[in-house]
């Protein structure tokens, strides 16, 4: 393998020079973009040493300190970096590089694709643009005039305020924005193209009017009106949470179809992926609406969360990451069922980023070390991150907390900062000690609670001792005790002696003493997912029952039917003779009779995933654990039958409506079908739901329990669905990622006729996700198959994304780099696609930095 040297965090110094203002000039072209940069320089402090600027794939064509240009003797130029020596105190630095937007595949910096120049400059994409100090703590005002073919190219777009705009010879056009946020380079974005625009306004609280402004492919106007209404959602909420008001003139996004994560919170100018933009009530799935409003939102609020106030270094992204997810999810719990909506975060914590943290990329929140910034663009800096600002506002509660936020910007504002400094800024506004949980940001793994209680009935006290212990992670770090906050209930017989509160485990060992209790009660801990823990405490089933039913906090009576579950499964897996007890069926019949709204109700019935299995035992048979998951849903499957019909038929409606009603009502009625489809009907149901769907969520259900329980119709459904579908690429991805699941041991082989599709591309990030990596990540029976051929079939595609696109080979590869959950059989054989890769000759540093970790 090449060799790249890690960055630590411990090694951060300032920058040695400053950039105050960024002048742009950017004149596009296919494969020969000129970009111009006139740079105002000053020293940082007086000192020597040489300018460093961060530089990479493009052609330096000229540099210019003030009027003189200077020769090749006169700087010296790396792979990376451009280094100007003998500089004076201040001065104007003029930089001239040749760029090639179209052969740039990695789609960081300056790209073009499906007809679109687009930039993507965080992490440290703005280096392939210009030269530059490409670190967020250099902090510039920048303006950027464009130039384009007017025809090609009617609208160009950058950060800020419009300023000028012309015409020029052979069909040319400029225009010219001006930013007058200072900020740094990552923040940086340029769009051109010929786009239809959705246009409206919102007034702030202080009065005054924004424009918003939705830039989308032609045709796809009438897709844009969900974006925009949650655009305006998330102004207000900000304005009546947290009294943030937006701060430009104009407020801009454009949606593309290439992209390689979910969008980027460029100032004033947001780019999307067009997955979460484009929403329409025949193309988009009840998740998808949710999904783009949580996106649309989480992008807005970084204006201050990341923009007004950034990261000194990229150490610190949690600062902007986990504060602005934390954010995202309060929004999405106040717009929705804050119980259903609490249940999809812990799910995608408990899942994957506890895996991550299981795995050999385990890294606090704030990583210390660093090879490829994009590979930490993870669970752990955005869910874990988001889990850890949750903890200290359940520690300090919310007046406090938003007091923290309020003391944060009055003392930031404008600046680049560190995680301490937020942390400090929360603690003087509460008056509270937070030293022992500042450790959260310093130390990775899964803390787990070991939980022991005594009843004492002569005395009527109730003593619960909880146990931190911290499990050894991959980068043999050395652990502390941590700060953990755990909300509890006490659910007595006699409800009136039920008690609920907070414990701080602070302490290895912890004893909480209750007066007054006058029985033996069953305690709930950790609700609302009070930290992100493993829980240690045996219930038993009536215990599990009496919480389902009984558990004051919803996501308690949730958590509780999982952990009922979870015991079953687990039990399955060594024994999948076992004889089931008819209570377990009995527990989800209450819950389908229950009055509880039918959103919440559809989660309670769904079994913990495979993911969230694996990531709770240890050394994982993968079959064995499918098999047992199966063997649980078709006994509660067969034991309800009739109320699952019963249900199922009471929720089919021709009409169709989007409110939190009827899309509960769709939840349950498909997690009701997916049961049945384990049973004699399940062909017809299916068959008869796909045909009278009136909407996506409905008939990606149909043709998704066709897939996976590889029904009669599902041939025919799948051929249906890509005619009435075909050309739209967002649904395609659907129709790639069914495909991606079938039930059948053909299945890698239908992928691999898939990849030459006509609407297949391996080149787009979206359709490789959408079929790659949905079958390493959720065909979880056919990519650990014990032959090995999802894992030489991933190999195969990591060996081609790698040079295309190191970011999405890089995610990809997640399934395979998690070895050690899986016994020794399926470890061997992941092993060995991993080490056929590490021996490739042009391995991008995003896989030889994850490479090293798991084959350390
Ligand atoms: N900051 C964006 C996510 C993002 C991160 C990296 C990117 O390219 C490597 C692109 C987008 C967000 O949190 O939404
Ligand atoms: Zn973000």
């Amino acid at each position: 393998m090449t060799e790249f040297s890690p960055r630590y965090l411990k090694d951060y110094q300032a920058p040695d020079y400053k950039i105050s203002n960024v002048n742009l000039t950017i004149q596009l072209d296919d494969t020969k973009t000129i970009v111009t940069n006139v740079m105002d320089v000053t020293k940082a402090s007086e000192h020597q040493r040489a300018l460093v600027l961060d530089g990479e794939h493009m052609q330096l064509k000229s540099v210019m300190v003030n009027d003189t240009k200077l020769d090749r003797s006169q700087y010296q130029l790396s792979d990376s970096t451009l280094s100007i020596a003998n500089l004076p105190e201040q001065f104007i630095l003029t930089i001239t590089t040749e760029i090639n937007p179209v052969a740039n595949t990695a789609l960081e910096g300056l790209y073009k694709s499906a007809d679109v120049y687009c930039t993507q400059c965080e992490a440290e994409g703005f280096r392939r643009i210009t030269y530059f100090l490409d670190r967020p703590d250099v902090m510039a005002i920048y303006t950027t005039k464009i130039i384009a073919d007017k025809t090609s190219f009617p609208f160009l777009l950058a950060n800020g305020n419009k300023i000028e705009q012309g015409e020029l010879a052979n069909n040319l056009h400029f225009v010219t924005w001006h930013d007058p946020f200072p900020k740094p380079c990552y923040l940086f974005a340029l769009v051109a193209g010929d786009f239809e625009l959705l246009t409206d306004t919102f007034t702030t609280k202080s009065g005054r009017e924004v424009n918003l402004e939705l830039f989308v492919d032609k045709g796809n106007l009438s897709r844009s009106e969900h974006a925009m209404a949650s655009l305006k959602k998330s102004m207000l909420w900000d304005e009546q949470q947290f009294n943030l008001e937006y701060d430009l003139d104009i407020y801009m996004i454009v949606a593309v179809d290439f992209f390689n994560m979910g969008a980027m919170e460029n100032k004033g100018l947001n780019v999307f992926n067009s997955k979460f933009v484009l929403a329409d009530d025949l193309s988009a799935t009840d998740d998808d609406f949710f999904n783009v409003e949580a996106v649309i939102a989480h992008e807005y609020f970084h204006n201050w969360t990341g923009n007004r106030v950034t990261c000194r270094d990229w150490f610190q992204l949690s600062l902007k990451e986990g504060l602005t997810v934390f954010r995202d999810q309060q929004f999405s719990a106040d717009m929705h069922s804050s119980a259903v909506t609490r249940i999809k975060n812990v799910k995608i914590v408990r899942a994957q980023q506890f895996a991550e943290d299981a795995g050999p990329m385990a890294h606090p929140i704030r990583p210390e070390k660093v090879m490829e910034m994009n590979n930490f663009y993870t669970l752990t800096v955005y869910e874990k991150g988001s889990e850890v600002i949750r903890m200290m506002h359940t520690i300090l509660g919310d007046d406090a907390f938003k007091a923290g936020i309020e003391l944060y910007f009055e003392r930031h504002d404008g600046q680049a900062v560190t995680c301490d400094d937020f942390v400090a800024a929360m603690s003087d506004a509460s008056n509270t000690c937070l030293s022992q949980f500042k450790y959260w940001y310093s130390q990775s793994g899964t803390p787990v609670l070991i939980v022991s209680d005594d009843y004492h009935e002569e005395t009527n006290t109730y003593q619960l001792t909880i146990e931190q212990s911290h499990p050894q992670t991959h980068d043999k770090q050395e652990k502390q005790n941590l700060h953990i906050p755990v909300n509890f209930e006490l659910i007595s017989n006699d409800e009136n002696d039920n008690q609920q509160g907070l414990l701080h485990c602070k302490q290895q060992k912890q004893t909480w003493t209750f007066e007054n209790v006058s029985s033996k009660p069953v305690p709930a801990l950790l609700g609302n997912f009070s930290a992100p823990v493993k829980l240690n405490y045996h219930y038993d089933d009536q215990a599990l029952n009496t919480l389902m039913v009984n558990a004051a906090d919803e996501f308690n009576r949730w958590d509780a039917g999982q952990k009922l579950f979870a015991g079953y499964i687990k039990q399955l897996i060594n024994n999948p003779e076992l004889e089931l007890p008819l209570q377990v069926a009995s527990a989800l019949e209450q819950v389908l009779l229950s009055n509880a709204d039918n959103a919440f109700k559809a989660e309670q019935l769904v079994l913990p995933s495979f993911d969230e299995m694996a990531a709770a035992i240890d050394e994982v048979n993968s079959g064995a654990l499918v098999r047992a998951i199966s063997i649980l849903k078709r006994f509660i499957a067969q034991q309800l039958q009739s109320h699952f019909l019963h249900t199922y038929q009471s929720l089919c409606t021709s009409e169709f409506a989007k409110d939190g009603q009827a899309i509960g009502n769709r939840a349950l009625k498909n997690v009701c079908l997916d049961y049945l489809a384990l049973l004699d009907s399940a062909n017809e149901l299916a068959l008869n739901q796909f045909k009278q769907a009136n909407n996506m969520t409905d008939q990606l259900a149909a043709i998704k329990v066709a897939a996976v329980n590889d029904l009669r119709c599902f041939e025919d459904v799948m051929v249906e669905f890509a005619r009435q579908w075909q050309g739209n690429t967002l649904v395609m991805d659907k129709w790639f990622t069914i495909n991606a699941l079938h039930n059948n041991e053909n299945v890698v082989q239908r992928i691999i006729g898939l990849l030459e599709h006509p609407e297949f591309s391996i080149d787009n990030p979206n359709r490789a996700r959408a079929l790659i990596g949905a079958f390493a990540f959720y065909n979880s029976k056919y990519f650990h198959h014990q032959d090995g051929s999802g894992y030489e079939f991933l190999f195969a595609q990591l060996v081609k994304l790698n040079t295309i696109n190191p970011q999405v080979a890089s995610r990809l590869i997640t399934p395979l780099i998690q070895f050690k959950s899986f016994d020794k059989t399926q470890q061997k054989l992941m092993k060995a696609e991993l080490e056929k890769l590490s021996r490739l000759d042009n391995l991008s540093r995003d896989l030889i930095e994850k490479l090293d970790a798991a084959l350390q």
